[in-house]
């Protein structure tokens, strides 16, 4: 429905990532990744299109974030503000404005809507009683308060939402609430708020919604909605007693800024405006003219807060435009379990970044490949690998490879002539003006995967098409045929440097290089006549490299070292300080083990012969139960030789080697990493 009418101009938002933490991939699956390529689609199409992002630096999992870490608010925005916006950068996230909530212009912004919602006296004023921690003396609001959830039963749900089962939620509706800062069971306050009255707009949603968008809308984010409105809507406070966010701007009210979820997606239109500063550009066409299609890119447990009540603060402000479409995707695991920024298990943007340089692409791929579109979905390392080297590199990557070395082999460089047509060739032809439509189709339904299918189908018709006709047998006899093989394998190939680049810009603009032509339109492609014969291209270079096991080896032990340190090794307190001259009384040395022998009937013990550099002397050591004799001879350790001497089963133990103990109580040999000499220093 809203999709069939015609428009002028595209107003497309993603997601604000809070600035508490880097990105990893499970926010590019579910937004970054598929608005990117939906984005690039709709240029190519020569669509005129805005790219809106930013960082949401407000809300309490900011404040809970610098809580915890002893730094101001400020100081965690500004690191992960700038840390989020350098790797979308680098990643290759289109953006056209990448802003953030803390900005003036947005503080204006946000202030501006509430005081016009407010004059159309569209909220609710009331007083009544909150939460409220008496020991960190805090009303608390959201995240600062969690308790059980009265629809799922999860016990770690907060006072804003439950991440279990997705519900919005208010403290007072929380079982057994407790305050996230002390732990204490918190009292009820008083306290004024302003309430968005979300009854009393049942009816326009109900029309808007379930009435309107029943068709175009994804069957998750309609469904979600249906089941809200179904529910019986409540008001809902945007205001909450805290002293980090956008102030209230009325008088008299010290201590209340708006809440999150009310300035956030307002970041969106603050993003605008501060582009069309900076660009001189008009800013009011892209959320005012009805003829501007407005798309949310997000996450599905944002659905409420961009279906809902964003909708609702844009209605009720009178001037703006409603969204389109709301295209939420479902969640990405990793290796089967639930990516999770406390608990570190995630893949980050910035270390892959660093890890696998120039393979932005791959990612790309693999995340769309397998993008949670209809249901949560897995992301494993050993099924990165396969698609980097099965599909990529062995469909897309080789045969572009052949086509370019081929190329210049037989025609030294140039676009061969395209001259009679076998049947075969015409199949190819006929298949490839199909593309562009099948491909567009997909992305213009959202159908992110099933696109990238389609792009992919297309070099697997060019390899295959190359494979089949053999042109390296042909060259000899038949050079004519040759052309007309490699001209249309090279058409291939430009067709796709045009369909595949909203999925792999970077190696799309490789392969522009090589085929030397400039950025070309989307209705350019599906025709064998992109490049002219006789037009010189140059060498071929790799698009894809193969990724080997080693490789991903490494990516799945540093995941199971996570694990591990999850899986709660608890450490021993540390002791009381010492002063520096307790430490440098003791007298450690690099020594070697000569001699080592059960101390008979004992469990633990060990006598061992040592060298210590300044003379050899017996130890007893308790250390049977991890090292048998043998183990022990010729292992250099680390001993305290200046510990008094004390006698052990009748022996005459001379100091003490040095062992690592862990958990289990199991002992390790402490070694220096270099082989020094017997008797050197460990200070
Ligand atoms: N910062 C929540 C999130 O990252 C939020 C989105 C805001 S969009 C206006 O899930
Ligand atoms: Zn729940």
């Amino acid at each position: 429905m809203g999709d069939k009418k015609t428009f002028k101009r595209h107003t497309i938002t993603s997601a604000l990532p809070y600035a508490n933490g880097p990105i990893h991939i499970g926010h590019l699956a579910g937004v970054y990744v598929p608005a990117d390529i939906y984005v690039r689609y709709l240029r190519l199409k020569g669509e005129e299109v805005i790219f809106i992002g930013g960082s949401d630096e407000h809300g309490v999992p900011i404040t809970i974030k610098a809580r915890q870490l002893g730094v101001t608010p400020q100081e965690i925005v500004d690191k992960y503000h700038g840390m989020i916006k350098r790797s979308f950068q680098e990643f290759g996230i289109s953006f056209d404005v990448y802003s953030r909530t803390s900005a003036p212009i947005h503080h204006e912004t946000a202030s501006d809507f509430f005081k016009t919602l407010y004059d159309k006296g569209e909220f609710i004023e009331k007083t009544s009683e909150h939460y409220f921690d008496q020991e960190a003396r805090q009303f608390l609001a959201d995240r600062y308060i969690t308790g059980t959830c009265p629809h799922c039963g999860y016990e770690k749900a907060y006072g804003d939402q439950c991440e279990n089962c997705g519900t919005s939620l208010s403290p007072t509706e929380l079982i057994n609430p407790k305050s996230a800062l002390s732990g204490n069971i918190p009292k009820l306050k008083e306290t004024k708020h302003w309430y968005l009255p979300l009854d009393k707009y049942e009816g326009e949603l109900r029309e808007w919604i379930l009435e309107g968008h029943k068709d175009d809308w994804k069957p998750n984010v309609y469904g979600q909605c249906k089941s809200w409105i179904e529910q019986g809507l409540q008001p809902r406070a945007v205001t909450r007693d805290l002293d980090w966010g956008v102030k209230v701007p009325l008088p008299n009210t010290e201590g209340k800024v708006l809440y999150v979820w009310f300035d956030a997606p307002i970041g969106y239109i603050s993003a605008t405006r501060q582009w069309a500063e900076e660009t001189g550009e008009d800013w009011e066409k892209w959320w005012k003219d009805p003829q501007s299609r407005l798309i949310h890119f997000i996450g599905k447990d944002n659905i409420v807060f961009h279906c809902i009540i964003f909708p609702s603060i844009l209605r009720h402000e009178g001037n703006y435009i409603l969204p389109e479409n709301v295209p939420a995707f479902e969640f990405l695991n990793l290796e089967g379990d639930k990516i999770s920024t406390s608990r570190n298990w995630a893949v980050w943007l910035h270390e892959y970044l660093e890890e696998f340089p120039g393979k932005e692409d791959v990612l790309r791929y693999v995340l769309t490949s397998n993008a949670p579109e209809t249901k949560d979905n897995d992301f494993t390392w050993k099924d990165f690998q396969a698609k980097n080297n099965n599909e990529l590199l062995a469909i897309f990557g080789n045969f572009v490879n052949r086509t370019i070395i081929l190329t210049h082999k037989y025609f030294d460089g140039k676009v061969p002539g395209l001259n009679e047509l076998k049947d075969e060739d015409k199949k190819v032809i006929e298949s490839l003006k199909t593309f562009p439509d099948r491909i567009g189709g997909s992305l213009d339904k959202f159908k992110f995967r099933e696109a990238l299918a389609g792009m992919m189908n297309l070099a697997r018709l060019g390899n295959k098409y190359l494979t089949d006709t053999e042109p390296w047998k042909l060259f000899k006899s038949d050079p004519g045929r040759v052309k007309a093989i490699l001209n249309i394998s090279l058409q291939i190939c430009a067709n796709l440097s045009v369909l595949a680049s909203p999925f792999l810009p970077h190696t799309c603009a490789k392969l522009r290089k090589m085929l030397n032509i400039g950025k070309l339109q989307w209705d350019r492609a599906g025709s064998v006549e992109i490049l002219e014969s006789g037009r010189e291209i140059n060498k071929a270079q790799y698009l894809f490299e193969n990724i080997d096991d080693a490789t991903i080896e490494k990516q799945v032990q540093k995941l199971l070292n996570t694990k591990k340190s999850n899986e709660g090794v608890i450490v021993n307190p540390s002791k009381d300080n010492i002063v520096f001259d307790d430490f440098v009384k003791m007298d450690i040395r690099t020594a070697t083990i000569l001699e080592a022998e059960k101390v008979p009937k004992t469990k633990k013990l060990l006598k061992l012969k040592v060298d210590t550099g300044l003379d050899q002397r017996t130890v007893v050591s308790g250390i049977a139960e991890y090292y048998i004799p043998e183990d022990c001879i010729g292992k250099k350790v680390c001993m305290i030789v200046n510990l008094e001497a004390r006698k052990i089963r009748g022996i005459e133990s001379q100091g003490m080697i040095l062992m690592a103990e862990n958990q289990e109580g199991k002992l390790s040999f402490v070694s220096p990493e270099k082989d020094f000499p017997n008797g050197s220093e460990v200070k």
